[in-house]
């Protein structure tokens, strides 16, 4: 097996601009290690600590990271920044907070210039953060896949019961 088809210690790198935002961060990471995705959390800001940010990068590349997550609010630059120093894939999660309660992070996030992607998932969107990179990595690993598969089965029969439920109690007419 090429080292590039090796199962990697760290497959998701998860980076955040705040320690402010870790409450919200922490979901992408707790549901990626419900679905048996190891990921890490790294607190570096493009604004603040732009070296760390590429620091961090180099030592994902030569560690195989597969799957990069940039999360933060307001002026949210990182993860389009991230975009712009790696091939691997980056999804953005714009954080809530400040005037425009994520409006602006979902903008800063998402109006990437053609040629460098950012998936920008919705603010504060850290499941579908997660579920995203999940999905990307089951192309490569069948496991992944099954995780996925498993994890919808239970979505839907949660919603069902919860449906029914909620129209057993409607008062009858
Ligand atoms: P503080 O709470 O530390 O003042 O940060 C963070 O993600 C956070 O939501 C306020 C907000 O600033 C964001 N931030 C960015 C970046 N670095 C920090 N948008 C960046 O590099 O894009």
């Amino acid at each position: 097996m090429s080292a590039n088809n090796m199962r990697p210690a760290i497959m998701v790198g998860i980076l955040t601009g705040s320690p402010t935002d870790l409450p919200t961060v922490v979901k992408v990471r707790d549901t990626l290690s419900d679905l048996g995705i190891s990921s890490e959390i790294i607190v570096a800001s493009a604004h603040r600590t732009p070296d760390k940010v590429f620091k961090y990068l180099e030592r994902a590349h030569r560690e195989n990271v597969q799957v990069l997550v940039g999360c933060a609010g307001v002026a949210a630059h990182l993860a389009g920044v991230i975009a712009g120093h790696t091939r691997l894939p980056v999804i953005g999660l714009p954080l809530s907070g400040g005037v425009m309660s994520g409006l602006d992070a979902l903008l800063s996030t998402v109006q990437m210039p053609p040629g460098v992607p950012v998936a920008t998932v919705a603010v504060d969107g850290a499941k579908n953060a997660a579920m995203l990179a999940a999905r990307i990595l089951a192309l490569k690993y069948p496991d992944i896949n099954q995780a996925l598969e498993e994890a919808a089965r239970q979505e839907r029969s949660r919603y069902e019961q919860s449906a029914e439920a909620a129209l057993a109690g409607l008062t009858p007419r």
